[in-house]
């Protein structure tokens, strides 16, 4: 029988993503997988990234929104590692040749002007550390078949990461009301959903607040120059060539990315 460690957890998850082969669940047959753990395999796989000469540069939530939690069937938001290799420059397609099913999603995303540490963050003193807010489209890609798993199985895959597009206006979070921020999101020409800000925890705020407790819990904090993307405010939709997929924000701009 095979034993199950975080090592060989790491290296299954790096060898899916390079082959680009998707593979099963680990809790299909490492039932025993607990978040503490689950959160000790996503470290070490963002260890091995920055040992490859990456650097992190944020935060990224997942499950935010009862639409993400409802069509993955996971009902509690989780956090990942952001690394300035996944963050895709304006203007550039997304490299799907080194993905296996990619789906993009529409975020609001934050800046950080100050460091941000729990416990005991709450809203508005998360917004407090906040140097700017912005519209963020993200590219995620399961190394599970079909982007099927548990909650602890996402984790170890840092979150379904992939690739990041962040919009070039900055805006003062204090001339928005966030809650009411909305986006647009468009695949072809043709509007395929919308949500506002309050899809996200009532409000990005939320997320970002529950971000930094989150870490804290594992002796982290959120550092100043972070961004933050809080977790999609819509289903994802499948990134298809020839296909560009648009979010259009009310304040924050228009995104798009294309393959
Ligand atoms: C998990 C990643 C979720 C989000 O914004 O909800 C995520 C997944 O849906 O595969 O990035
Ligand atoms: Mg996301």
């Amino acid at each position: 029988m095979n034993t199950w460690t975080v090592e060989r957890a790491v290296e299954e998850l790096r060898t899916a993503e390079s082959a680009r082969t998707a593979r099963h669940p680990f809790t299909d047959d490492w039932p025993g997988l607990d978040l503490g753990t689950a959160y000790r395999v996503q470290s070490d796989l963002v260890a091995a990234r920055v040992a490859d000469g990456e650097r992190i540069v944020g935060v990224k939530l997942g499950l935010t929104s009862r639409a993400k939690q409802r069509r993955m069937g996971v009902n509690a938001p989780l956090t990942g590692w952001l690394t300035d290799g996944m963050a895709l420059d304006a203007g550039t397609p997304v490299p799907v040749d080194r993905l296996i099913h990619p789906r993009v999603e529409p975020e609001i995303v934050f800046t950080l002007g100050r460091r941000l540490e729990g416990p005991g963050v709450t809203p508005t003193s998360a917004m407090a550390a906040v140097r700017s807010v912005s519209a963020g489209l993200e590219v995620i890609d399961s190394r599970y078949r079909d982007f099927r798993f548990t909650l602890a199985d996402v984790v170890a895959d840092n979150a379904s990461s992939a690739c990041f597009v962040v919009g070039d206006v900055e805006a003062d979070p204090a001339g928005l009301d966030l809650a009411l921020e909305a986006c647009v999101l468009g695949v072809a020409g043709a509007v395929v959903d919308t949500a506002t800000g309050a899809a996200v925890q009532g409000h990005p705020a939320r997320a970002l607040a529950l971000a930094a407790n989150s870490l804290a819990e594992r002796g982290l904090a959120l550092e100043e120059g972070w961004i933050v993307l809080t977790g999609g405010m819509t289903d994802a939709v499948p990134l298809e060539p020839g296909r560009p997929i648009t979010g259009e924000f009310t304040h924050l701009g228009t995104l798009t990315v294309w393959s």
